[in-house]
C-alpha cells in the first residue's frame, strides 16, 4: 500500500489526502509532524532530504515529494488533469502561484499563530505577510469571477492545490468576507465527490513517527 508521510494539520499534505481520497487509491499515513520537528529528523531525512511534507513511498519504495509534483503525478488519466495543452499550461500556472505567492504568505502566517511558540513575537512577520496573503486572495477571487473552478468548468489539481490553505485562511488571520467568489468556490469543491474535509483522515492505516522508524517512543 502506498504509504503518505505527513500530519493532519498541514494544508500540503492534505492536498494530497484529498486527491486519494477523490481516486479511492488506498494509503497509510506516517505521523509526521512539524511542530515536533520530525520532518528535519535525519530518519525521515533519509526518506525526503529537502526535510518537508509531505513524502510518498510507493509499493516499489520509489518516493515523490512537493505537494504539486504528488498531484500531477497521480492525476495522470483522470479527468483532474485536462487533456489540452493550453489548459495543462493553466493548471501549472495555478498551480506555480500557490507555492509561489500564495502558499508562502497564508500557510506561514497560519504556522505562526497556532503552531510556534509565542506568536506575539511574530507580530512584524505577520504584518508583513497580510498584504501578500490579501492580494492573492484577491487575485484566486478575480479568476474564480470568470470561471467555475480554478481553470475550467471542472475541477483539475489546481483547485485541490489551492484549497486547504484557502479554506483555512481565517486560521491565517484573513478573513474571507471580501471575496464572494472564493466562498462560493469553497462550497462547491467541498460538494464535489469524495470530498475530504480539512483534518479528516481518509488513511486505512495511521502508524506513528517512532513506530515507523523503530525509534523510542
Ligand atoms: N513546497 C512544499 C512545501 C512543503 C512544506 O512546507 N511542508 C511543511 C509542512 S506544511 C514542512 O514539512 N515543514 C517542515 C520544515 O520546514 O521543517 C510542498 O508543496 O510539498
Amino acid at each position: 500500500m502506498i504509504t503518505l508521510f505527513g500530519n493532519l494539520e498541514s494544508g500540503n499534505v492534505h492536498k494530497v489526502a484529498m486527491l486519494f481520497h477523490r481516486l479511492e487509491i488506498p494509503y497509510r499515513r506516517v505521523d509526521v509532524a512539524q511542530p515536533r520537528g520530525e520532518p528535519r529528523h535525519p530518519a525521515f531525512l533519509a526518506v525526503n532530504p529537502i526535510g518537508k511534507v509531505p513524502a510518498v513511498m510507493r509499493d516499489d519504495g520509489d518516493v515523490l515529494t512537493e505537494s504539486g509534483a504528488i498531484l500531477y503525478h497521480f492525476a495522470q488519466g483522470t479527468a483532474l488533469w485536462p487533456d489540452s495543452l493550453r489548459e495543462r499550461t493553466e493548471v501549472l500556472r495555478w498551480m506555480f502561484f500557490e507555492q509561489y505567492s500564495h502558499e508562502p504568505a497564508l500557510a506561514v502566517m497560519r504556522y505562526l499563530r497556532l503552531f510556534a511558540d509565542g506568536p506575539e513575537k511574530y507580530k512584524d512577520r505577520l504584518e508583513e505577510l497580510r498584504p501578500r496573503a490579501y492580494h492573492a486572495l484577491s487575485v484566486l477571487d478575480r479568476q474564480l469571477d470568470q470561471w467555475k473552478f480554478v481553470v475550467a468548468a471542472k475541477p483539475t489539481i489546481a483547485d485541490y492545490a489551492l484549497y486547504p490553505y484557502t479554506a483555512w485562511s481565517v486560521e491565517s488571520g484573513v478573513a474571507l468576507d471580501d471575496f464572494p467568489n472564493i466562498l462560493r468556490w469553497l462550497r462547491q469543491l467541498e460538494d464535489e465527490p469524495r470530498f475530504l474535509p480539512l483534518l479528516k483522515d481518509g488513511a486505512a492505516e495511521v502508524v506513528t513517527f517512532a513506530r515507523y522508524f523503530d525509534l523510542p517512543a
